[in-house]
């Protein structure tokens, strides 16, 4: 475990390969039910470069009229998220030190021209639980930064079976996804790569 900046703490190899190759069965799962969409951006519409998809409670979504928000539903399908995987659960309960379970998981899937540019996350009533990160696939170059646009950053890179948790401070900083290595993992059938995003969006 490694302190990468103030609160963000990094597992590296967090998921051996079997254990990587059960949570990809799993993503492909919901995958069936809940197909990854295109996200659009608010006001402007401008398509998002990764796709989505969420399981769980609560999924995270996007669309140009109602902005970033989440919601029980599949934002083109209409249909309810499909339930959390007690796999996910239990990745939740081991890494972050959180009284109540996890609502949510997003799933973002990275072809190797997707990015996703400097953000924060701010869309949970709940601010104060920690974010848990899972990545499968290829490698990516991850940026992180402080609680103010235009800082100083870091950059590191994230492997397949890799954790990061969020908590504390670095909750709210800066961050995003500058670049994937296509071909640095043989895990998916092709190139990309996958995140999930572990998150209590209620107190
Ligand atoms: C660092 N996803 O979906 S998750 C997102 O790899 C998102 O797909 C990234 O950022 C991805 O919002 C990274 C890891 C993460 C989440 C929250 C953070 C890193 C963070 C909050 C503060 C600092
Ligand atoms: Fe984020």
């Amino acid at each position: 475990m490694t302190s990468v900046a103030d609160g963000v703490r990094l597992v590296p190899e967090y998921l051996s390969p079997a254990r990587q190759t059960e949570l990809l069965a799993i993503v492909r799962q919901i995958v069936k039910q809940a197909p990854l969409y295109t996200p659009a951006l608010p006001k402007t519409g401008k398509p998002m470069s990764v796709r989505m998809t969420n399981c769980g409670a609560l999924g995270w979504v996007t669309d140009q009229t109602n902005g970033y928000r989440y919601q029980s539903h599949h934002p083109v399908s209409g249909i309810m998220w499909p339930d959390m995987p007690e796999f996910l659960q239990d990745v939740w309960l081991d890494l972050a030190d959180y009284p109540l379970p996890a609502e949510a998981c997003l799933i973002n899937f990275y072809d190797t021209s997707a990015k996703m540019g400097m953000h924060q996350d701010r869309d949970e009533h709940n601010l104060g639980a920690p974010v848990v990160s899972l990545s499968l696939g290829d490698d990516c170059l991850f940026r992180v930064g402080g609680l103010k646009r235009g800082g100083a950053t870091k950059s590191f890179r994230l492997q397949s079976g890799d954790a990061l948790i969020l908590a504390g401070a670095s909750r709210m900083a800066f961050h995003g996804v500058d670049k994937i290595y296509p071909g640095t993992s043989m895990l998916l059938k092709g190139v990309g790569r996958i995140n999930l995003t572990l998150r209590r969006v209620n107190n």
